[in-house]
């Protein structure tokens, strides 16, 4: 069976995501197969869709590790789909109000915390358990919702989002939050101001009870916020891995 996000957080205190934008699941399995602990496929930015979304899933289980699904903007429904085909946790974007963080939760919870439809077919069949009863009794303790906290607004609201009992933790959008805080100025996720920003959404939702996630462009970043004390940390995407190693070798090849 493939193990879910929440025992792997349990196991390993903190988890390195891979961020897989091409929709084929050899991408998404080679990248599991490269050690990440969890493997993310992106609907917002990336290509993904319902059907890339279900065979990446596939391909991340045959490695043996959970999958978490990035949802488009304001797409709920995504999320209990992404779900019923055995995703471990939902990603979603510019949940900027209470009553965004609402309707999220109860896309992907199981009442009493939310709505979820039955049909967790899929999602049965990778996580080992045949009996409707037990999944259902456990599956929303070991799915979680990750908001993304990533403008003004979701940063006035957060103690509200926060608040929100089927929210289980924040995911810091650090490039789009850089944005914000500088009206559109700048796109630099290590200005001061928006690491400091960072950092308060970090300790808020740890107070809060809540995890915490965040998107690193380099692993000298996610080495930073591991020690921070992260609970999930993106690291770059598959566009970057493969860059980084075509230019790499490339260089090693004409090297003098
Ligand atoms: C952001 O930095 O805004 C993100 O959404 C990271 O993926
Ligand atoms: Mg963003």
């Amino acid at each position: 069976a493939m193990p879910s996000l929440v025992s792997v957080l349990r196991s390993r205190g903190a988890c390195l995501t891979a961020w897989i934008a091409t929709p084929e699941p050899l991408i998404a399995e080679s990248a599991a197969r490269a050690g990440f602990d969890c493997v993310t496929l992106d609907m917002q930015h990336g290509l993904h869709d319902p059907v890339s979304v279900m065979r990446g899933i596939g391909a991340v289980a045959l490695a043996g590790v959970p999958a978490i699904v990035r949802i488009p903007v304001g797409d709920f429904a995504m999320a209990s789909r992404a779900l019923d085909m055995g995703a471990s946790a939902i990603i979603a974007p510019m949940i900027n109000s209470a009553e965004d963080a609402r309707a999220f939760a109860t896309a992907a919870k199981y009442p009493p915390l939310g709505e979820r439809s039955w049909g967790p077919v899929r999602a049965m069949q990778l996580s080992g358990v045949s009996d409707g009863a037990a999944f259902l009794r456990d599956t929303n303790a070991a799915t979680l919702t990750f908001a993304m906290i990533e403008t003004r607004a979701a940063l006035q609201a957060l103690d509200e989002i926060l608040a929100v009992p089927g929210i289980d933790a924040v995911f810091i959008g650090p490039s789009d939050l850089s944005i914000a805080l500088s009206d559109g100025a700048s796109v630099d996720p290590m200005r001061a101001d928006n690491q400091a920003a960072a950092a308060d959404i970090l300790a808020r939702a740890h107070a809060a009870g809540k995890l915490a996630g965040i998107f690193a462009i380099t692993g000298e970043q996610a080495r930073h916020y591991r020690k921070l004390g992260y609970d999930l940390i993106a690291l770059g995407t598959d566009g970057m891995y493969f860059r980084l190693g075509a230019t790499t070798m490339l260089a090693e090849a004409k090297a003098e």
